[in-house]
């Protein structure tokens, strides 16, 4: 078998990132398209510059041409405008469904094969869009929000705790803005629950509704640290890790914003929930039993995700 190839569409601050963590970790050859002349290009010599010294062999290409991701096993979508101080995630929507339509007849006609992954904002209702715009299978056409909101889980929680980072699990469900839901009864340390992990005296419930809803706002505050665009390096790691387990085979289980048709009673739309990647795409959701408080809350979040759906809908009367 050859090479795989990836697809990066959007060769920005994630884009770049994640053309230097596939090339890293030896994914397969890389093509970077954008569209803007220039940035692809040059971000492409010079993470070619980087070969010598990290003794790899994957080829990247910088690209405007849509006929050179022909043939890509997986295409990763971060082409869009990121948020500014002040800009909600609600605010792109208009923006960035443009960008979609323009991506999903891009890679409808030349990757119609590809394990799509978006990752750009507002996410769950531009997955809904890409998918829609791109024609391809529900099952290969994934977002992106849950395996980064969870990492930011697990990061906070492992500082509260003491312990190592790997040993944390974390479950963070729904849409990926603020109504985001971190299950703190599926979140885990070397599967301990968190709610045992409080009996035992390890933090307190305050703490930890603390650490949620810093996780909740997470994206937020590092835009108001950066104030010139939006994180970038655990998103890209993210993104990374859902190809991986595509392209590996590795029948992962991961929070990722999969298209539901009846689980969690919701028909027709892109939430975040557990799903099985490996060689099939989404090969699995993964429907786990909820408490009064976590359903709730997620009914809150999948009701402004419908929201934003609605007004692609509106803008777009193709959709
Ligand atoms: O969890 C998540 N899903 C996210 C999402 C976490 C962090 C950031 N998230 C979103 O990802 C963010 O709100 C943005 O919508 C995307 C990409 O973020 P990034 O930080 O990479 O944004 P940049 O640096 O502005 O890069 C966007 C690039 C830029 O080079 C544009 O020229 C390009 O997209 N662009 C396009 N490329 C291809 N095709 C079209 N039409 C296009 N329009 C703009």
């Amino acid at each position: 078998m050859g090479r795989h190839k990836i697809a990066l569409i959007g060769a920005g601050n994630i884009g770049g990132t994640l053309a230097h963590l596939a090339l890293t970790r030896d994914l397969g050859d890389v093509v970077l398209f954008d569209v803007v002349d220039g940035i692809p290009q040059g971000k492409a010599l010079d993470l070619n510059q980087c070969g010598p010294i990290e003794a790899r062999e994957g080829a990247l290409k910088g690209t405007n041409d849509y006929a050179d991701i022909a043939g890509a096993d997986v295409c990763i979508v971060t082409a869009g405008v990121a948020r500014k101080p002040g800009m909600s995630r609600d605010d792109l929507l208009g923006i960035n469904l443009k960008v979609m339509k323009a991506v999903g007849e891009g890679i409808k006609a030349h990757a119609p094969n590809a394990f799509v992954i978006c990752i750009t904002n507002p996410l769950d209702a531009m997955v809904w869009a890409l998918r829609e715009f791109s024609g391809l299978p529900h099952n290969k056409v994934v977002g992106m929000a849950g395996v980064l909101d969870s990492a930011r889980f697990r990061h906070f929680l492992a500082e509260e705790f003491g312990v190592a980072k790997q040993d944390v699990t974390a479950f963070v469900l729904g849409g990926h803005g603020d109504t985001m839901v971190p299950v703190v009864e599926y979140s885990t340390v070397a599967g301990i629950p968190i709610p045992d992990l409080i009996k035992m005296g390890w933090s307190t419930q305050e703490r930890i509704d603390a650490i949620v809803q810093r996780t909740r706002s997470g994206g937020g505050e590092i835009v108001g640290l950066l104030k010139t665009g939006s994180a970038f390096y655990a998103p890209a790691t993210s993104g990374i890790e859902m190809a991986e387990a595509y392209l590996k085979d590795q029948k992962r289980l991961l929070p990722c914003a999969a298209y539901l048709d009846g689980q969690y009673g919701q028909d027709g739309l892109y939430v975040g929930v557990p799903v099985i990647i490996g060689a099939g795409g989404v090969e699995k959701i993964v429907e786990i039993q909820l408490s009064g408080e976590a359903k709730a809350n997620l009914q809150v979040s999948v009701d402004a995700v419908k929201e934003l759906v609605a007004a692609c809908q509106n803008i777009d009367e193709s959709l």
